[in-house]
């Protein structure tokens, strides 16, 4: 298939800590790649040079007093640059973003999680993002304990990792009751199973996906 021949679709991938984002997203880019999609795969805070710094900024638990406006408004920032140097670009030319986080990450984590406003988040969607929403989003869910027991197993926690399960509670409950609000766009995969049975649900998933883009 010609991605070129149509537009390119924005797929975005969620989740809260430790569900496995990082394992899958390099699944589902080979599954679009082998289906002959050109495919950009990136993710937020990042995917520029600028946004890389930003996050940088945003991880490092040396800035444990960054003000919640402060994270909300870097998180805008480093979107900004992402979608008018990498997202809509690689859209306008037909390709397909793969982007490990977006808007959705700021209505769960700000959102849910520090109890920002879901009104104030959409005033700075609309005003960064325009029209740009993801068309399909893939929520990686597990119990919060199970998540943070995986990514205990990894290194030092950053800013976020070092926060405690009830906030995590609340950015899985932002998260679901998203994708409950948006069915169209969230496809929820249960991400408690093996690793194995997670890729198959997800390969169901995008076998569907690329044949509505085909047809
Ligand atoms: N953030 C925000 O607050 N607002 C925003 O708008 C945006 C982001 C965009 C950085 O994101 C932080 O930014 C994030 C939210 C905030 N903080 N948190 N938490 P990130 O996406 O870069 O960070 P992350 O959530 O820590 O993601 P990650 O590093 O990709 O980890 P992961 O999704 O948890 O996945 P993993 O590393 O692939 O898996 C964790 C472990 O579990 C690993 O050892 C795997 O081998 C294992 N694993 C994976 N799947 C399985 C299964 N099925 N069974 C058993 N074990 C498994």
């Amino acid at each position: 298939m010609s991605s070129r021949a149509g537009r390119g679709r924005f797929i975005t991938v969620e989740g809260t800590e430790g569900v496995g984002k990082s394992s899958n997203i390099a699944f589902i880019e080979d599954k679009l790649r082998q289906a002959g999609i050109d495919v950009v795969a990136t993710r937020e805070p990042g995917g520029t040079t600028l946004g890389e710094e930003v996050r940088e900024l945003l991880l490092d638990h040396r800035h444990s007093g960054m003000s919640v406006d402060a994270e909300l408004l870097l998180m805008f920032a480093a979107r900004a640059q992402h979608i008018e140097q990498v997202i809509q670009p690689a859209l306008t030319n037909g390709q397909w973003v793969l982007c490990d986080r977006f808007t959705d990450a700021t209505y769960a984590y700000q959102g849910g999680g520090r109890g920002v406003s879901f009104e104030r988040i959409a005033t700075l969607e609309q005003w960064v993002q325009g029209a740009l929403r993801p068309d399909y989003t893939m929520l990686l869910d597990l119990p919060v304990e199970i998540g943070l027991a995986r990514a205990g197993e990894r290194g030092s926690a950053d800013r976020f990792e070092k926060e405690q399960q009830t906030f995590f509670e609340q950015v899985r409950s932002a998260y679901l009751a998203q994708a409950e609000s948006a069915p169209e766009r969230y496809r929820i995969i249960d991400a408690s199973r093996p690793l194995d049975k997670v890729q198959q649900q997800l390969d169901g998933v995008l076998q569907t996906i690329i044949k509505e883009a085909v047809a």
